[in-house]
């Protein structure tokens, strides 16, 4: 809880890449609702990043953007608190503590670990293995209460709750009893799950080798019109009811997307195009798309001749972080009895 009494809400988004319309619709648009009623820090979590090998020149680029993308796509940094995770050190130091809380059993059933790491297990960085650790410390730092996530991070969610009742209990008689509160997922009705659009049983990702899968924020219209022309679909036309979307992904995916974007429910898109021609759907979605992304792409062209702002946003972000941060590391170290 913070000092003005809005519950805390926490949430970051990786510099890896590109930025999509999935990191858009499953994390931005629903960061910029939030403003109002809660006490929000938005970070651009670069430390995770680097859980898999990054070029240092772009990390450094994609760092900045990120954090214009929160801008442009309207994250007021008067309401909320946006800044770069590897700015406050005290982020590393509340992971290496919670490193030593948690057990290796429990970092073993992270099943994003098992995907990401897939059949090359030896070889990946131990940082991808103790990611979990790394994010519990940054929900923690903050004393948050509240943590918008979505399907892929719940088990993540779920290992820093076990995380805050062990260190309480580890430290019940030195003053840790109660001391991190337990935070709960914030689970947003509107949020979902963009795909591929090659490949819809795979989510669209800043790493997929095709950028031909999903819809970049900085995508210029006609851009925007090609990938949705050469989206996957299939011969069959649009049906009449969600359950005849059951073994169809793409097309789910699709329709999905536009409800998302023009904010209808996927049985009222289905009403409007049912057996209709992709053809003329796929128009109205790239118009759409255009409408919602061109905005945002033309805020990130002006911050581009405007770096110095978004510099001192990160920099008045950092502070903030800080003096929040400060107030929880130090009284986590005299309750283990650190230095
Ligand atoms: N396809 C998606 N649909 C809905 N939400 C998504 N998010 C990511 N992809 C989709 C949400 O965006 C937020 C930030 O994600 P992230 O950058 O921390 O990492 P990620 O989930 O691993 O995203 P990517 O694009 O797939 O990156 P790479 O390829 O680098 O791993 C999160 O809230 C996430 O749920």
């Amino acid at each position: 809880m913070s000092l003005n009494n809005k519950k805390r809400v926490f949430s970051g988004v990786q510099p890896s890449g590109a930025l999509h319309l999935g990191n858009y619709l499953g994390a931005i648009k629903n960061f910029i609702n939030l403003q109002d009623d809660y006490d929000c820090l938005y970070c651009i979590v670069d430390l995770h990043a680097i859980t898999v090998w990054q070029n240092p020149t772009d990390l450094k680029n994609n760092i900045f953007e990120v954090a214009s993308i929160y801008l442009a796509s309207g994250i007021n940094p008067k309401k909320s608190t946006i800044f770069v995770q590897s700015n406050v050190s005290h982020h590393s130091e509340l992971a290496w503590i919670f490193n030593c809380i948690t057990r290796i059993g429990w970092l073993n059933r992270m099943t994003q670990f098992k995907e990401k790491a897939g059949k090359n297990r030896e070889n990946v960085s131990s940082g991808l293995y103790t990611y979990p650790n790394l994010m519990a410390s940054d929900i923690l730092l903050y004393l948050t209460d509240l943590v918008p996530v979505g399907d892929d991070q719940k088990q993540h969610l779920e290992l820093t709750r076990d995380i805050a009742q062990k260190f309480n209990n580890d430290y019940s008689d030195f003053g840790g009893s109660n001391f991190f509160p337990i935070p709960d997922p914030l689970i947003l009705a509107e949020s979902s799950r963009v795909m591929s659009l090659r490949d819809g049983t795979k989510k669209m990702s800043k790493s997929d080798a095709s950028a031909m899968s999903r819809i970049e924020l900085k995508d210029n219209n006609d851009l925007i019109r090609k990938k949705i022309s050469k989206a996957k679909t299939d011969p069959l036309p649009i049906p009449d009811s969600i359950e005849k979307l059951e073994g169809r992904p793409e097309i789910k995916n699709l329709l999905s997307i536009f409800s998302s974007l023009s904010d209808t429910a996927v049985d009222e898109t289905l009403r409007e195009y049912e057996g209709k021609q992709f053809s003329d759907f796929k128009k109205d979605l790239s118009d759409l798309l255009i409408s919602s992304v061109s905005p945002i792409r033309e805020e990130l062209i002006k911050l581009e001749n405007d770096k110095g702002y978004v510099r001192d946003v990160l920099d008045d972000g950092r502070t903030k972080a800080i003096e929040k941060s400060e107030v929880t590391i130090k009284k986590v170290r005299n309750i283990i009895g650190l230095g």
